[in-house]
């Protein structure tokens, strides 16, 4: 997959039964989103990262031998070096490489986003999990917790690029929890709730903990023991999840078994954020905004790069006619197809 290219098999276009489920499970699942062949590409490129031939720009580099020779993601344990153990995730490559940017913007993926949250698309974050053999995971959280977004429409896209099952640490998730508020710690209450949080609401610390006796998001997750979900996934599939669900993984207890996978983050792109140095940090992916974005480092082609995509002017208020409803487009432009991103869709890269 290059900017180049246009491989990709084609627009994905969602299902109203995917749509509902994503809002009663607080996941989605769309098994095989992104082709093999970009999944081998983004494979090849972690045993770059793994075997310490890719230098990343502000990351120490791999003792030279850590990982050993070769090219096979079957290492014998007794192998795995310190960079295995230190690379278990990397954030905001996509700031610093060029395929992370391009997995970050992946069509397939964005065009499931808009759908969910859409059709305005921010991107905002990108972690690469490599989780070798022997790492740990990762207790209860809540993603909105660590990336607010006013309003909150926050969205994670997990990209399988190993096969991932309870063995190496797949994700679990507690269905029903997309209902539960952002629970803050004493110090960021006021980031989630500047007007003020539900009454009864209680802070919480060391979400994210694996050690349960000490993760404050534990007593609210009993609450949906019934309901944790085991997350199995093959290379390609992509699981959407929304930012309040809590969600898991546990340790990698396999031998032998990377457990990869390409987290995105996303948002409404007209949702305000302070986070990751605010809106004009972030990729306008799809449609419009009346905020500021950012462009792609690398280029890939998305709404931010396409000509129409000129910062919106602020809304006009919406005037009572004589039936009392709305009037005039707020921007005669947002009703043009040929003005919008999906126009030249088979030009995404
Ligand atoms: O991949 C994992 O193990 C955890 C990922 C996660 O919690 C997240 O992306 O928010």
């Amino acid at each position: 997959m290059t900017a180049a290219t246009t491989r990709a098999p084609g627009q994905y276009r969602l299902r109203v039964q995917e749509f509902i489920s994503f809002r009663e499970q607080g996941i989605l699942v769309v098994r095989g989103l992104v082709p093999p062949e970009d999944v081998e590409e983004l494979r090849a490129h972690t045993e770059d990262v793994i075997h310490g031939r890719l230098e990343l720009p502000g990351v120490a580099p791999a003792p030279v031998g850590a990982a050993g020779r070769g090219h096979s993601t079957i290492l014998d344990a007794s192998r795995l070096g310190e960079v295995e153990r230190r690379y278990v995730r990397i954030h905001m490559l996509h700031r610093l490489l060029a395929i992370h940017e391009r997995f970050l913007l992946h069509p397939r993926i964005l065009d499931v986003l808009e759908a969910l949250i859409g059709p305005d698309l921010m991107a905002m974050q990108t972690m690469l999990f490599l989780k070798p053999p022997g790492a740990d995971g990762q207790g209860w959280h809540q993603d909105s917790y660590y990336i607010p977004t006013l309003p909150d429409s926050l969205c994670g896209a997990w990209l399988a690029i190993d096969r991932a099952d309870e063995a190496n640490g797949c994700m679990h998730f507690a269905v029903g929890s997309q209902h539960e508020p952002i629970y803050p710690d004493a110090q960021n209450r006021a980031r989630h709730y500047p007007a003020g949080a539900p009454v009864d609401l209680v802070d919480i610390a060391h979400a994210s903990a694996t050690d349960e006796t000490q993760n404050g998001l534990v007593p609210v997750a009993r609450g949906y023991a019934d309901r944790e979900v085991r997350v199995e996934a093959e290379p390609g599939d992509v699981v959407f999840f929304g930012g309040h669900i809590l969600h898991r993984s546990h340790a990698n207890t396999t031998v032998d078994r990377f457990r990869r996978a390409f987290v995105g983050h996303y948002a409404n792109a007209r949702s305000y954020t302070e986070w990751g140095g605010g809106n004009a940090q972030h990729i306008l992916a799809r449609g419009r905004t009346h905020l500021p974005f950012a462009q792609p480092r690398f280029g890939t082609p998305c709404a931010a790069n396409r000509p129409q995509a000129v910062p919106e002017a602020p809304a006009e208020t919406m005037m009572a006619d004589g039936d009392g409803m709305a009037t005039a487009p707020t921007n005669p432009s947002r009703l043009r197809p040929e003005a919008h991103d999906h126009a030249d869709r088979s030009s995404n890269y």
